[in-house]
């Protein structure tokens, strides 16, 4: 029978892997959403000289960006540096970043999404399971656990239909009415391919895996009951005994915590719209993850350490992993990163007041 909850973590599990299995540890394990990323000089050095696939491609540049947030900061996860439109070139899709993809020729037809490849799980980034290896490696002696993940099927969807990143993704919210069947057809590709390449990253050394749903939140809860807690749950379903802990992310969907509630993973990664403690009577069993809005940190340290300890005092009476609602802000310094890693790192959740 396949593990529905690791039973007993064991005393040496990392911090990280115990609060995602559901334990209400002593402190809440921290690690942020683009941890790595151009707030950090030493990530705008590499990419001065590397374009963002070269960087993705290249294990040993993935590995190494991966490791640069964990040099100068003491998180307890590290996420593998890659993004959620990785696999898709494999399938016959060309992606180019600017700085988010762009898409060459945007799916509009039920004969593009027949086109489509579902290629094996060697075939689709080789290069991402010996990142993962060379980061594992690196990792292993200080025992910090990697972060593998992939885009949620409706997300990657938004991206290929609409051709870009949009502020309403209008197009393919029109798309998705007017071709359901072709969303549908669509969606069963990407949800398969999803399943070999987030079982690819297991493989290679993923010790928790994230499944980012960043566009969940455009949605009504039928139609997300429609369009995304079928695929979903199919591949979170497929990920189950793997020995590792599942996270579903989405944003601005507090609308949708019921439906989100039904899927089968371990933990949810939530924004900041709305509280913790507010959340976690919606997400009963859940691992709460987040949800520190990012733009504190291009706050005063004030503020910065009072808006934490709301969201960690708010974390209490279940297990919480502390992140931000969304990715690391392009222009946070730095030092204010440090900052939070200390606030975080210096706040027990065994004498706080509840
Ligand atoms: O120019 C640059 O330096 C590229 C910027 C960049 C980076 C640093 C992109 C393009 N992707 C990434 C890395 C990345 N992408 C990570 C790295 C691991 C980490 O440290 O967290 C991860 C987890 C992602 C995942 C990703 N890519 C998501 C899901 C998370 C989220 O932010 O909601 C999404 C939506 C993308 C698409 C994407 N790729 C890049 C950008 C700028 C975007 C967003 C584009 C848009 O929607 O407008």
């Amino acid at each position: 029978m396949s593990l529905e909850k690791n039973p007993s973590p064991k005393p040496s599990t990392p911090l990280f892997l115990r609060a995602a299995w559901g334990e209400d540890t002593e402190r809440a394990p921290l690690w942020l959403m683009r941890q790595a990323g151009r707030y950090l000089p030493e990530y705008l050095a590499i990419k001065a000289k590397a374009s963002f696939w070269e960087m993705v491609r290249t294990p040993e540049l993935a590995a190494e960006v991966s490791l640069q947030p964990l040099r100068r900061f003491p998180l307890d996860a590290a996420i593998i540096f890659s993004d959620i439109m990785t696999p898709l070139p494999a399938m016959g899709v060309e992606i180019a970043f600017s700085p988010g993809p762009v898409v060459a020729d945007p799916i509009r037809s039920q004969t593009q999404v027949e086109a489509l490849r579902v290629p094996s799980s060697e075939e689709l980034a080789p290069f991402l399971a010996e990142a993962l290896r060379l980061t594992r490696r690196e990792l292993e002696p200080q025992g910090v656990p990697l972060i593998g993940f992939g885009g949620a099927p409706l997300t990657l969807a938004t991206y290929l239909i609409q051709g870009a990143g949009s502020k309403e993704y209008e197009d393919f919210r029109a798309f998705l009415r007017l071709e359901p069947a072709a969303t549908h057809a669509l969606l069963a590709k990407l949800t398969e391919v999803s399943i070999r390449y987030l079982r690819m990253q297991v493989e290679a050394g993923a010790q928790a895996i994230q499944l980012f749903d960043s566009w969940a939140g455009l949605h009504d809860p039928a139609t997300y009951r429609e369009f995304a807690l079928p695929y979903n749950s199919a591949i979170l379903r497929a990920l189950e005994g793997l020995g590792v802990p599942r996270i579903y992310l989405a944003v601005g969907a507090s609308h949708l915590y019921p439906v989100i509630a039904e899927l089968p993973c371990e933990a949810v990664s939530v924004d900041w719209r709305l509280g913790l403690e507010r959340i976690r009577p919606q997400l009963p069993g859940k691992t709460l993850q987040g949800n520190l809005d990012p733009s504190v940190l291009l706050a005063s340290r004030e503020v910065i350490t009072r808006e934490a300890h709301k969201v960690l005092r708010a974390g209490l009476g279940g297990a919480h992993i502390f992140n931000l609602g969304h990715g690391v802000i392009r222009t946070t310094p730095p030092d204010h990163v440090a900052h939070l890693a200390e606030v975080v790192h210096s706040f027990s959740r065994l004498q706080e007041p509840k």
